[in-house]
Protein backbone atom coordinates (compact mmCIF):
# COMPACT_ATOMS: atom_id res chain seq x y z
CA UNK A 1 0.00 0.00 0.00
CA UNK A 2 0.90 3.40 -1.02
CA UNK A 3 1.63 6.38 1.74
CA UNK A 4 -0.34 8.48 -0.43
CA UNK A 5 -3.04 5.90 -0.49
CA UNK A 6 -2.74 5.00 3.60
CA UNK A 7 -2.45 8.79 3.96
CA UNK A 8 -5.79 9.06 2.31
CA UNK A 9 -7.49 6.11 3.90
CA UNK A 10 -6.50 7.91 7.32
CA UNK A 11 -7.74 11.48 6.45
CA UNK A 12 -11.46 9.87 5.76
CA UNK A 13 -11.05 7.81 8.68
CA UNK A 14 -10.75 10.39 10.63
CA UNK A 15 -12.96 12.82 9.02
CA UNK A 16 -15.75 10.26 9.38
CA UNK A 17 -14.80 9.18 13.21
CA UNK A 18 -15.13 13.47 13.57
CA UNK A 19 -18.49 13.77 12.10
CA UNK A 20 -19.87 11.14 14.30
CA UNK A 21 -18.68 12.52 17.05
CA UNK A 22 -20.43 15.58 15.89
CA UNK A 23 -23.71 14.36 14.85
CA UNK A 24 -23.92 12.55 18.55
CA UNK A 25 -23.30 15.79 20.43
CA UNK A 26 -25.58 17.19 18.50
CA UNK A 27 -28.21 14.96 18.93
CA UNK A 28 -27.68 15.01 22.98
CA UNK A 29 -27.64 19.07 22.75
CA UNK A 30 -31.37 18.22 20.71
CA UNK A 31 -32.19 15.28 23.56
CA UNK A 32 -31.16 17.70 26.42
CA UNK A 33 -33.23 21.04 24.87
CA UNK A 34 -36.66 18.89 24.44
CA UNK A 35 -36.06 17.62 28.11
CA UNK A 36 -35.49 20.91 29.44
CA UNK A 37 -38.87 21.74 27.88
CA UNK A 38 -40.86 19.27 29.36
CA UNK A 39 -43.37 20.97 32.40
CA UNK A 40 -41.41 20.10 35.45
CA UNK A 41 -43.10 16.84 36.98
CA UNK A 42 -42.79 15.11 33.51
CA UNK A 43 -39.01 16.37 33.69
CA UNK A 44 -38.74 14.69 37.75
CA UNK A 45 -40.48 11.39 36.23
CA UNK A 46 -38.05 10.86 32.66
CA UNK A 47 -34.71 12.26 35.16
CA UNK A 48 -35.62 9.85 38.14
CA UNK A 49 -35.80 7.05 35.30
CA UNK A 50 -32.37 7.43 33.63
CA UNK A 51 -31.28 8.01 36.78
CA UNK A 52 -32.50 4.49 38.16
CA UNK A 53 -31.57 2.99 34.43
CA UNK A 54 -27.93 4.56 35.09
CA UNK A 55 -27.80 2.68 38.46
CA UNK A 56 -28.93 -0.39 37.43
CA UNK A 57 -26.42 -0.71 34.23
CA UNK A 58 -23.40 0.05 36.66
CA UNK A 59 -24.95 -2.54 39.50
CA UNK A 60 -25.06 -5.03 35.99
CA UNK A 61 -21.33 -4.18 34.42
CA UNK A 62 -20.28 -4.66 38.50
CA UNK A 63 -21.66 -8.25 39.13
CA UNK A 64 -20.55 -9.04 35.59
CA UNK A 65 -17.05 -7.89 35.97
CA UNK A 66 -17.07 -9.35 39.74
CA UNK A 67 -13.40 -11.21 40.42
CA UNK A 68 -14.74 -14.90 39.89
CA UNK A 69 -13.58 -17.01 43.31
CA UNK A 70 -11.58 -19.69 42.03
CA UNK A 71 -13.02 -23.23 42.71
CA UNK A 72 -13.41 -24.38 46.79
CA UNK A 73 -10.96 -27.59 46.50
CA UNK A 74 -12.19 -31.31 46.97
CA UNK A 75 -12.49 -32.22 50.52
CA UNK A 76 -11.74 -34.92 51.77
CA UNK A 77 -13.31 -37.35 54.42
CA UNK A 78 -11.06 -37.71 57.69
CA UNK A 79 -8.30 -40.52 58.15
CA UNK A 80 -10.03 -42.04 60.84
CA UNK A 81 -13.07 -43.14 59.19
CA UNK A 82 -11.50 -43.76 56.00
CA UNK A 83 -9.33 -46.25 57.80
CA UNK A 84 -12.10 -47.84 59.92
CA UNK A 85 -13.62 -47.97 56.14
CA UNK A 86 -10.59 -49.88 54.89
CA UNK A 87 -10.87 -52.42 57.48
CA UNK A 88 -14.31 -53.44 56.63
CA UNK A 89 -13.43 -54.45 53.56
CA UNK A 90 -12.11 -58.19 53.21
CA UNK A 91 -8.55 -58.62 54.65
CA UNK A 92 -7.52 -60.97 52.16
CA UNK A 93 -8.22 -58.63 49.15
CA UNK A 94 -4.90 -57.44 46.85
CA UNK A 95 -6.31 -54.54 46.34
CA UNK A 96 -7.35 -53.31 49.42
CA UNK A 97 -3.66 -53.64 50.62
CA UNK A 98 -2.94 -51.11 47.96
CA UNK A 99 -5.47 -48.74 50.11
CA UNK A 100 -3.49 -49.39 53.32
CA UNK A 101 -0.16 -48.62 51.83
CA UNK A 102 -1.17 -45.85 50.27
CA UNK A 103 -1.67 -44.17 54.01
CA UNK A 104 1.33 -45.61 54.90
CA UNK A 105 3.22 -43.84 52.06
CA UNK A 106 1.18 -40.52 52.88
CA UNK A 107 3.29 -40.80 56.32
CA UNK A 108 6.74 -42.12 54.73
CA UNK A 109 6.92 -38.92 52.44
CA UNK A 110 5.62 -36.36 55.60
CA UNK A 111 8.63 -37.77 57.83
CA UNK A 112 10.95 -37.48 54.57
CA UNK A 113 10.37 -33.70 54.56
CA UNK A 114 11.01 -33.98 50.89
CA UNK A 115 9.42 -32.02 48.50
CA UNK A 116 7.81 -34.13 46.31
CA UNK A 117 6.62 -32.73 42.63
CA UNK A 118 4.96 -34.89 39.75
CA UNK A 119 5.35 -34.08 36.28
CA UNK A 120 1.87 -35.26 34.89
CA UNK A 121 0.63 -35.28 31.45
CA UNK A 122 -0.29 -36.87 28.15
CA UNK A 123 1.96 -39.66 26.42
CA UNK A 124 4.67 -37.65 24.42
CA UNK A 125 4.58 -34.16 25.57
CA UNK A 126 7.83 -34.12 27.32
CA UNK A 127 7.73 -35.73 30.87
CA UNK A 128 10.25 -37.68 30.39
CA UNK A 129 12.91 -35.20 28.65
CA UNK A 130 11.49 -32.47 30.99
CA UNK A 131 13.20 -34.45 34.39
CA UNK A 132 16.24 -34.65 32.59
CA UNK A 133 16.49 -30.97 32.35
CA UNK A 134 15.28 -30.15 35.92
CA UNK A 135 17.43 -33.21 37.72
CA UNK A 136 20.80 -33.60 36.37
CA UNK A 137 22.73 -36.69 36.08
CA UNK A 138 19.16 -38.43 35.38
CA UNK A 139 18.12 -40.11 32.86
CA UNK A 140 14.63 -41.08 32.29
CA UNK A 141 14.09 -43.02 29.08
CA UNK A 142 12.27 -40.85 26.47
CA UNK A 143 11.28 -41.62 22.76
CA UNK A 144 9.00 -40.49 19.61
CA UNK A 145 6.72 -43.63 20.84
CA UNK A 146 3.87 -42.86 22.88
CA UNK A 147 3.94 -44.30 26.21
CA UNK A 148 7.44 -45.08 26.42
CA UNK A 149 7.28 -44.27 30.27
CA UNK A 150 5.57 -47.64 32.20
CA UNK A 151 6.44 -47.12 35.77
CA UNK A 152 6.54 -44.75 38.46
CA UNK A 153 10.00 -43.28 38.96
CA UNK A 154 11.36 -40.69 41.82
CA UNK A 155 14.62 -38.52 40.67
CA UNK A 156 16.09 -36.78 43.90
CA UNK A 157 17.25 -33.26 42.94
CA UNK A 158 17.61 -29.99 44.22
CA UNK A 159 14.71 -27.62 44.03
CA UNK A 160 15.56 -23.80 42.49
CA UNK A 161 15.75 -23.05 45.71
CA UNK A 162 18.33 -25.23 46.81
CA UNK A 163 16.13 -27.43 48.71
CA UNK A 164 15.69 -31.61 48.30
CA UNK A 165 13.28 -32.92 46.21
CA UNK A 166 11.99 -35.99 45.00
CA UNK A 167 10.80 -35.62 41.04
CA UNK A 168 8.43 -38.04 39.79
CA UNK A 169 8.31 -39.36 36.04
CA UNK A 170 5.31 -41.08 35.16
CA UNK A 171 3.39 -42.70 32.73
CA UNK A 172 1.95 -40.60 30.37
CA UNK A 173 -2.21 -40.60 30.18
CA UNK A 174 -4.44 -40.88 26.99
CA UNK A 175 -2.27 -43.96 25.67
CA UNK A 176 -4.62 -46.07 24.12
CA UNK A 177 -4.86 -49.40 26.15
CA UNK A 178 -3.20 -47.74 28.90
CA UNK A 179 -6.08 -47.46 31.38
CA UNK A 180 -4.03 -49.11 34.40
CA UNK A 181 -0.58 -47.06 33.90
CA UNK A 182 -3.23 -44.03 33.66
CA UNK A 183 -4.56 -44.64 37.06
CA UNK A 184 -1.03 -45.17 38.33
CA UNK A 185 0.11 -41.63 36.84
CA UNK A 186 -3.31 -40.16 38.72
CA UNK A 187 -2.13 -42.17 42.43
CA UNK A 188 1.38 -40.61 42.07
CA UNK A 189 0.11 -37.04 41.28
CA UNK A 190 -2.36 -36.78 44.00
CA UNK A 191 0.65 -37.91 46.02
CA UNK A 192 2.92 -34.99 45.53
CA UNK A 193 3.37 -31.47 46.88
CA UNK A 194 2.99 -29.65 43.79
CA UNK A 195 2.45 -30.98 39.75
CA UNK A 196 3.63 -29.85 36.59
CA UNK A 197 1.04 -30.76 33.97
CA UNK A 198 2.92 -30.82 30.76
CA UNK A 199 1.37 -30.27 27.23
CA UNK A 200 3.08 -29.56 23.86
CA UNK A 201 1.19 -27.10 22.11
CA UNK A 202 -2.61 -26.32 22.63
CA UNK A 203 -4.59 -27.66 25.34
CA UNK A 204 -6.98 -30.27 23.85
CA UNK A 205 -10.41 -30.57 25.48
CA UNK A 206 -9.25 -33.92 27.41
CA UNK A 207 -6.48 -32.45 28.82
CA UNK A 208 -8.33 -29.16 30.10
CA UNK A 209 -10.46 -31.81 31.93
CA UNK A 210 -7.22 -33.78 33.29
CA UNK A 211 -5.96 -30.36 34.33
CA UNK A 212 -9.58 -29.27 35.65
CA UNK A 213 -9.03 -32.87 37.93
CA UNK A 214 -6.08 -31.67 39.30
CA UNK A 215 -7.19 -28.37 40.07
CA UNK A 216 -9.98 -29.65 42.07
CA UNK A 217 -7.75 -30.53 44.52
CA UNK A 218 -6.19 -26.95 45.04
CA UNK A 219 -2.19 -28.04 45.54
CA UNK A 220 0.37 -25.90 43.54
CA UNK A 221 0.29 -26.49 40.24
CA UNK A 222 1.80 -25.85 36.63
CA UNK A 223 0.89 -26.02 33.47
CA UNK A 224 4.49 -26.58 31.21
CA UNK A 225 3.61 -25.69 27.44
CA UNK A 226 6.68 -27.75 26.23
CA UNK A 227 8.08 -28.01 22.56
CA UNK A 228 8.26 -24.00 22.29
CA UNK A 229 11.07 -24.50 19.93
CA UNK A 230 8.76 -25.79 17.32
CA UNK A 231 7.14 -22.46 16.96
CA UNK A 232 8.21 -19.13 15.94
CA UNK A 233 8.16 -16.18 18.14
CA UNK A 234 4.79 -14.79 17.46
CA UNK A 235 3.26 -18.56 17.28
CA UNK A 236 4.51 -19.17 21.02
CA UNK A 237 2.53 -15.70 22.30
CA UNK A 238 -0.63 -16.91 20.05
CA UNK A 239 -0.39 -20.47 21.55
CA UNK A 240 0.41 -19.32 25.28
CA UNK A 241 -2.29 -16.73 24.86
CA UNK A 242 -4.71 -19.43 23.75
CA UNK A 243 -4.01 -22.15 26.52
CA UNK A 244 -3.78 -19.69 29.40
CA UNK A 245 -7.82 -18.69 28.03
CA UNK A 246 -8.42 -22.30 28.35
CA UNK A 247 -6.96 -22.59 31.18
CA UNK A 248 -7.82 -19.92 32.94
CA UNK A 249 -8.44 -20.08 36.76
CA UNK A 250 -6.42 -23.83 37.29
CA UNK A 251 -3.16 -23.65 37.06
CA UNK A 252 -0.97 -20.78 39.47
CA UNK A 253 1.11 -20.45 36.28
CA UNK A 254 1.41 -21.22 32.53
CA UNK A 255 5.11 -21.40 31.15
CA UNK A 256 6.13 -22.05 28.05
CA UNK A 257 9.37 -24.00 27.85
CA UNK A 258 11.71 -26.37 25.92
CA UNK A 259 12.57 -29.53 27.68
CA UNK A 260 15.13 -30.24 25.19
CA UNK A 261 15.51 -34.08 24.12
CA UNK A 262 17.54 -35.83 21.33
CA UNK A 263 16.25 -35.65 17.33
CA UNK A 264 17.38 -38.42 15.20
CA UNK A 265 18.06 -37.61 11.15
CA UNK A 266 19.68 -39.11 8.07
CA UNK A 267 22.61 -36.76 6.68
CA UNK A 268 23.82 -37.78 3.14
CA UNK A 269 27.57 -37.67 2.46
CA UNK A 270 29.69 -36.06 -0.11
CA UNK A 271 30.94 -39.39 -1.13
CA UNK A 272 27.08 -40.49 -1.25
CA UNK A 273 26.73 -42.45 1.56
CA UNK A 274 24.20 -41.85 4.26
CA UNK A 275 24.65 -41.71 8.19
CA UNK A 276 22.31 -41.64 11.19
CA UNK A 277 22.95 -38.94 13.45
CA UNK A 278 21.79 -37.96 16.95
CA UNK A 279 21.66 -34.19 18.14
CA UNK A 280 20.62 -32.92 21.32
CA UNK A 281 18.19 -29.97 21.37
CA UNK A 282 19.03 -27.45 23.26
CA UNK A 283 16.44 -27.03 26.50
CA UNK A 284 15.21 -23.67 28.04
CA UNK A 285 13.31 -24.31 31.23
CA UNK A 286 13.94 -21.17 32.80
CA UNK A 287 10.56 -20.00 33.29
CA UNK A 288 9.36 -23.08 34.76
CA UNK A 289 12.60 -22.86 37.10
CA UNK A 290 11.30 -19.29 38.27
CA UNK A 291 7.29 -20.41 38.70
CA UNK A 292 8.71 -23.36 40.92
CA UNK A 293 10.74 -21.38 42.93
CA UNK A 294 7.87 -19.01 43.47
CA UNK A 295 5.34 -22.22 44.45
CA UNK A 296 7.46 -24.26 46.19
CA UNK A 297 8.80 -21.72 48.36
CA UNK A 298 6.36 -22.20 51.40
CA UNK A 299 8.55 -25.91 51.62
CA UNK A 300 7.10 -29.41 52.17
CA UNK A 301 5.95 -28.60 55.60
CA UNK A 302 3.46 -26.25 54.83
CA UNK A 303 2.31 -27.52 51.18
CA UNK A 304 1.37 -31.02 53.83
CA UNK A 305 -2.02 -30.36 54.24
CA UNK A 306 -2.98 -29.97 50.32
CA UNK A 307 -1.17 -33.02 49.67
CA UNK A 308 -2.38 -34.81 52.22
CA UNK A 309 -6.32 -33.66 51.23
CA UNK A 310 -5.74 -34.89 47.92
CA UNK A 311 -4.39 -38.75 48.80
CA UNK A 312 -7.31 -38.98 51.47
CA UNK A 313 -9.96 -37.73 48.79
CA UNK A 314 -8.58 -39.88 45.87
CA UNK A 315 -7.96 -42.55 48.97
CA UNK A 316 -12.20 -42.02 49.61
CA UNK A 317 -12.44 -42.27 45.77
CA UNK A 318 -11.08 -45.63 45.64
CA UNK A 319 -12.23 -46.93 49.06
CA UNK A 320 -15.63 -46.18 47.60
CA UNK A 321 -14.90 -48.36 44.21
CA UNK A 322 -14.12 -50.83 46.60
CA UNK A 323 -16.66 -50.91 48.71
CA UNK A 324 -19.26 -50.98 45.89
CA UNK A 325 -17.72 -54.21 44.30
CA UNK A 326 -17.38 -55.72 48.20
CA UNK A 327 -20.58 -54.98 48.55
CA UNK A 328 -21.76 -56.48 45.12
CA UNK A 329 -19.99 -59.54 46.02
CA UNK A 330 -21.49 -60.16 49.33
CA UNK A 331 -24.87 -59.74 48.34
CA UNK A 332 -24.59 -62.03 45.90
CA UNK A 333 -23.42 -64.83 48.68
CA UNK A 334 -26.59 -63.44 50.92
CA UNK A 335 -29.13 -64.00 48.50
CA UNK A 336 -27.10 -67.73 47.55
CA UNK A 337 -27.83 -68.68 51.26
CA UNK A 338 -31.19 -67.36 51.46
CA UNK A 339 -32.02 -69.03 48.04
CA UNK A 340 -30.57 -72.40 49.35
CA UNK A 341 -32.86 -72.04 52.52
CA UNK A 342 -35.63 -70.86 50.98
CA UNK A 343 -35.33 -74.46 48.91
CA UNK A 344 -34.78 -76.44 51.71
CA UNK A 345 -37.99 -74.79 53.65
CA UNK A 346 -40.29 -75.07 50.67
CA UNK A 347 -39.53 -79.03 50.54
CA UNK A 348 -39.79 -79.28 54.37
CA UNK A 349 -43.50 -77.37 54.20
CA UNK A 350 -45.89 -80.53 55.71
CA UNK A 351 -49.05 -78.20 56.48
CA UNK A 352 -50.95 -75.87 53.77
CA UNK A 353 -49.65 -72.95 53.88
CA UNK A 354 -46.64 -73.35 56.80
CA UNK A 355 -44.21 -72.73 53.93
CA UNK A 356 -45.26 -68.93 53.62
CA UNK A 357 -44.45 -69.23 57.16
CA UNK A 358 -41.11 -70.18 56.70
CA UNK A 359 -40.20 -68.12 53.69
CA UNK A 360 -41.58 -64.96 55.56
CA UNK A 361 -38.60 -65.72 58.30
CA UNK A 362 -36.15 -65.91 55.69
CA UNK A 363 -37.24 -63.10 53.81
CA UNK A 364 -37.05 -60.64 56.63
CA UNK A 365 -33.36 -62.12 57.14
CA UNK A 366 -32.16 -61.75 53.84
CA UNK A 367 -34.05 -58.04 54.08
CA UNK A 368 -32.03 -57.26 56.99
CA UNK A 369 -28.68 -58.80 56.03
CA UNK A 370 -28.67 -57.05 52.73
CA UNK A 371 -30.03 -53.57 54.25
CA UNK A 372 -26.94 -53.80 56.84
CA UNK A 373 -24.60 -54.81 54.47
CA UNK A 374 -25.54 -51.67 52.63
CA UNK A 375 -25.65 -49.42 55.93
CA UNK A 376 -29.38 -48.53 55.09
CA UNK A 377 -31.62 -48.92 58.24
CA UNK A 378 -34.88 -50.63 58.15
CA UNK A 379 -37.93 -50.42 60.44
CA UNK A 380 -39.70 -53.73 60.80
CA UNK A 381 -43.03 -52.07 59.19
CA UNK A 382 -40.86 -51.33 56.56
CA UNK A 383 -40.04 -54.75 55.97
CA UNK A 384 -43.58 -55.52 56.29
CA UNK A 385 -44.62 -53.43 54.35
CA UNK A 386 -42.00 -54.32 51.33
CA UNK A 387 -43.00 -58.03 52.07
CA UNK A 388 -46.71 -57.71 51.45
CA UNK A 389 -46.03 -56.10 48.27
CA UNK A 390 -43.54 -59.02 47.19
CA UNK A 391 -46.71 -61.43 48.26
CA UNK A 392 -48.94 -58.98 45.97
CA UNK A 393 -46.48 -59.44 43.01
CA UNK A 394 -46.49 -63.30 43.45
CA UNK A 395 -50.16 -63.55 44.08
CA UNK A 396 -50.58 -62.15 39.86
CA UNK A 397 -47.06 -63.45 38.97
CA UNK A 398 -47.89 -67.17 40.15
CA UNK A 399 -48.19 -68.44 36.52
CA UNK A 400 -45.37 -66.60 35.50
CA UNK A 401 -43.19 -68.50 37.99
CA UNK A 402 -44.46 -71.62 37.88
CA UNK A 403 -44.02 -71.76 34.23
CA UNK A 404 -40.40 -70.60 34.03
CA UNK A 405 -40.13 -73.34 36.80
CA UNK A 406 -41.74 -75.73 34.44
CA UNK A 407 -39.45 -74.86 31.95
CA UNK A 408 -36.61 -75.36 33.83
CA UNK A 409 -37.52 -78.64 34.46
CA UNK A 410 -37.43 -79.56 31.05
CA UNK A 411 -34.59 -77.90 30.50
CA UNK A 412 -32.42 -79.71 32.98
CA UNK A 413 -34.05 -83.23 33.16
CA UNK A 414 -32.25 -84.10 36.47
CA UNK A 415 -34.47 -82.06 38.22
CA UNK A 416 -37.09 -84.21 37.60
CA UNK A 417 -35.55 -86.90 39.87
CA UNK A 418 -35.57 -85.50 43.03
CA UNK A 419 -38.66 -86.30 43.66
CA UNK A 420 -42.34 -84.50 44.52
CA UNK A 421 -42.26 -80.88 45.16
CA UNK A 422 -38.91 -79.75 43.55
CA UNK A 423 -41.07 -77.77 40.86
CA UNK A 424 -42.30 -75.81 44.11
CA UNK A 425 -38.77 -75.78 45.46
CA UNK A 426 -36.95 -74.18 41.96
CA UNK A 427 -39.90 -71.32 41.94
CA UNK A 428 -38.88 -69.97 45.76
CA UNK A 429 -35.16 -69.89 44.14
CA UNK A 430 -36.37 -68.21 41.18
CA UNK A 431 -38.31 -65.74 43.66
CA UNK A 432 -35.51 -65.47 46.66
CA UNK A 433 -33.02 -64.96 43.66
CA UNK A 434 -35.18 -62.08 42.28
CA UNK A 435 -36.13 -60.64 45.15
CA UNK A 436 -32.86 -60.55 46.19
CA UNK A 437 -31.27 -59.08 43.89
CA UNK A 438 -33.62 -56.61 42.55
CA UNK A 439 -33.08 -55.07 46.64
CA UNK A 440 -29.46 -55.29 46.55
CA UNK A 441 -29.77 -53.16 42.86
CA UNK A 442 -31.94 -50.81 44.55
CA UNK A 443 -29.59 -50.72 47.72
CA UNK A 444 -26.32 -49.96 46.72
CA UNK A 445 -27.85 -47.48 43.89
CA UNK A 446 -30.36 -45.26 46.11
CA UNK A 447 -28.83 -45.95 49.61
CA UNK A 448 -32.47 -46.25 50.89
CA UNK A 449 -34.95 -48.76 50.74
CA UNK A 450 -37.15 -47.82 47.71
CA UNK A 451 -39.81 -50.44 47.82
CA UNK A 452 -41.33 -49.34 44.20
CA UNK A 453 -38.04 -49.49 42.87
CA UNK A 454 -37.31 -52.88 44.50
CA UNK A 455 -40.73 -54.33 43.10
CA UNK A 456 -39.84 -53.10 39.85
CA UNK A 457 -36.50 -54.97 39.16
CA UNK A 458 -37.74 -57.94 40.56
CA UNK A 459 -41.02 -58.41 38.20
CA UNK A 460 -38.01 -57.59 35.42
CA UNK A 461 -36.15 -60.49 37.03
CA UNK A 462 -38.59 -62.85 37.27
CA UNK A 463 -39.51 -62.95 34.01
CA UNK A 464 -36.10 -63.15 32.94
CA UNK A 465 -35.39 -66.81 31.57
CA UNK A 466 -32.19 -66.63 30.42
CA UNK A 467 -30.81 -70.40 30.28
CA UNK A 468 -27.51 -69.55 32.45
CA UNK A 469 -29.51 -68.08 34.93
CA UNK A 470 -31.77 -71.08 35.41
CA UNK A 471 -28.91 -73.77 34.64
CA UNK A 472 -27.76 -71.70 37.84
CA UNK A 473 -31.12 -71.75 40.11
CA UNK A 474 -31.55 -75.61 38.83
CA UNK A 475 -27.93 -76.50 40.48
CA UNK A 476 -28.83 -74.75 43.68
CA UNK A 477 -31.66 -76.32 43.91
CA UNK A 478 -30.28 -79.98 43.34
CA UNK A 479 -27.46 -79.45 45.29
CA UNK A 480 -29.81 -78.20 48.35
CA UNK A 481 -31.99 -80.53 47.91
CA UNK A 482 -29.41 -83.50 47.98
CA UNK A 483 -27.71 -81.89 50.74
CA UNK A 484 -30.73 -82.08 52.42
N1 LIG B 1 11.04 -30.42 19.63
C1 LIG B 1 11.01 -30.84 20.87
N2 LIG B 1 10.83 -32.14 21.13
C2 LIG B 1 10.81 -32.54 22.41
C3 LIG B 1 10.97 -31.64 23.48
N3 LIG B 1 10.89 -32.34 24.63
C4 LIG B 1 10.70 -33.62 24.28
N4 LIG B 1 10.67 -33.75 22.96
C5 LIG B 1 10.52 -34.99 22.21
O1 LIG B 1 9.25 -35.54 22.44
C6 LIG B 1 9.31 -36.96 22.39
C7 LIG B 1 8.67 -37.55 23.64
O2 LIG B 1 9.44 -37.21 24.75
P1 LIG B 1 9.34 -38.04 26.11
O3 LIG B 1 10.18 -37.30 27.11
O4 LIG B 1 9.57 -39.47 25.90
O5 LIG B 1 7.82 -37.81 26.43
P2 LIG B 1 6.97 -38.41 27.64
O6 LIG B 1 5.94 -37.39 27.94
O7 LIG B 1 7.86 -38.84 28.75
O8 LIG B 1 6.29 -39.64 26.95
P3 LIG B 1 5.67 -40.96 27.64
O9 LIG B 1 6.70 -41.53 28.56
O10 LIG B 1 5.38 -41.82 26.47
O11 LIG B 1 4.45 -40.55 28.34
C8 LIG B 1 10.79 -37.31 22.26
O12 LIG B 1 11.05 -37.62 20.93
C9 LIG B 1 11.50 -36.05 22.68
O13 LIG B 1 12.75 -35.89 22.05
C10 LIG B 1 11.18 -30.26 23.17
O14 LIG B 1 11.32 -29.40 24.04
N5 LIG B 1 11.16 -29.93 21.87
MG1 LIG C 1 8.09 -40.61 29.67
Amino acid sequence: MSRRFRLLVATIGFAAVVWLLLAALDRAVALAQRFMGLPEGLRWLVGGLLVALAVLGAGLAAWWLRPRKPRAPVVAPDRASLEARIAQLRETDASVEELRSELGELDRRRESAHVYVAVFGEISTGKSTLIAALVPGAAPGSDVLGGTTREIAHYEGETPAGERWMIADVPGSAETGGESRERLARHEALRAHAVIYVCAGDLTRTQADELRWLGDFGKPLLLAVNKADQWTLAERERILARVRERAAGIPDAVVAISAGGEERFTRRLPDGDTEEVTRRRAADVRPLLDALRRLLAPGAAALEALRENAVLAGLHERTAEQESVYRALESERIVHRYARRAIVGAMAAVAPGSDLVIQGILATGMVRALADLHGVRVTDVEIDNLLRQVRMTLRTGTSVVLAVAGNAMKAFPGLGTLGGGVLHAFAYALIFDSFGRGLAATLAERHTLDQADAGERMRELLADAGTSRLRRLAELTGEALRDR
